[in-house]
């Protein structure tokens, strides 16, 4: 079981296939293969809501469920479908949802639909996955055991690790997950930035590192959709996306358990970090699932930069 693929052979390398060669687990395998197929459902899901867009009329007359509630139900069937999960938490759900028989291994939080105010412009969005052992509320580096996420846009592309590296797949037109980039390593430092929240309503600090950065020549880049704004720090391999502390809200507005944890996941298997400004968002104790974080995520020095900004302005 080789580390890595030949070019030659990478292009007919699919999902389930790379999770066995880098050893994942068979459960954890076919859940995370469960999850990205069901990626697909969501996605005609979007499209049939941009037929509404273009003026296409729903032809049984039928309420429609919200884009987000759709994808939810999407989700949290096909998990319950795959005997894998005990518990689902969602960003759509007030409550954890028992889904399983009670012995089942693994806890499941999605954010089914990230951006879906995006919709209507025609931009990318995502689906945010986090896989658990145990229990949710905990920390994420006691209790994470795999993170994925799904970006819609031009393509569709799924990027998960299950602790063994960050990989990237494409779907095909025959809909199969191709391999696409396996082993994805951020560079120490990157060239672009992708800052939420507004200036005005940021701490000092915060401001003084935009400043710096931006008199570093840094890139903008930022459409308003976490996944295909962290998908580009991550294919770009490099730079930061930040959403703060803001002086009305000081947790920022960024979910831990449904968007920070899996993202940091993600991006720390491939050698970025992701902090709150001081602390690892993987060792923040989960509390509740309304809980938020100001997030510093991305390549090494850029994150380490900001938080040498925040500490010498707090
Ligand atoms: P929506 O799901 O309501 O569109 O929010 C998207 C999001 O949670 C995340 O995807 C973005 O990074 C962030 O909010 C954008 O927030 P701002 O609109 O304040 O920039």
């Amino acid at each position: 079981m080789g580390e890595g693929i030949s070019d030659y052979t990478k292009f007919c390398v699919d999902l389930r296939r790379q999770m066995w060669m880098a050893g994942v687990e068979e459960e954890l395998r076919r859940l995370i293969w469960q999850i990205a197929v069901t990626g697909k459902y969501i996605s005609a899901k979007i499209h049939e809501s941009n037929r509404k867009l273009a003026g296409f009329k729903n032809i049984y007359g039928e309420d429609q469920l919200s884009l987000d509630r759709s994808a939810d139900e999407i989700l949290k069937n096909q998990l319950q479908y795959s005997g894998f999960v005990r518990e689902y938490a969602s960003e759509e759900q007030d409550v954890v949802v028992l889904i399983g028989k009670g012995r089942e291994q693994y806890f499941v939080t999605a954010d089914p639909l990230d951006g879906s105010s995006l919709v209507d412009t025609n931009l990318a969005i995502g689906t945010i996955i986090g896989i658990h052992k145990e229990s949710i509320f905990a920390r994420g580096r006691d209790s994470m055991v795999a993170a994925l996420y799904i970006t819609y846009g031009p393509l569709i592309t799924m990027v998960y690790s299950a602790g063994k590296g960050t990989h990237e797949f494409v779907l095909n037109r025959e809909g199969e997950y191709v391999l696409s980039q396996e082993h994805i390593t951020l560079n120490e430092k990157g060239s672009i930035y992708s800052p939420g929240g507004l200036r005005k309503d940021c701490t000092e600090g915060h401001q003084k590192y935009l400043e710096y950065l931006e008199a570093e020549g840094y890139k903008l880049r930022y459409s308003g959709g976490f996944v295909p704004d962290i998908n580009q720090v991550l294919i770009k391999r490099g730079g930061i996306f930040t959403y703060p502390a803001l002086k009305k809200s000081p947790r920022g507005k960024l979910r831990l358990l449904f968007e920070l944890q899996p993202m940091a996941f993600i991006i720390e298997q491939a050698g970025g970090i992701a902090t709150d400004g001081a602390d690892a968002i993987l060792s923040l104790q989960v509390e509740d699932l309304e809980q938020r974080s100001p997030v510093y995520i991305g390549s090494r020095f850029e994150v380490e930069k900001a938080m040498s900004f925040l500490s010498a302005n707090p």
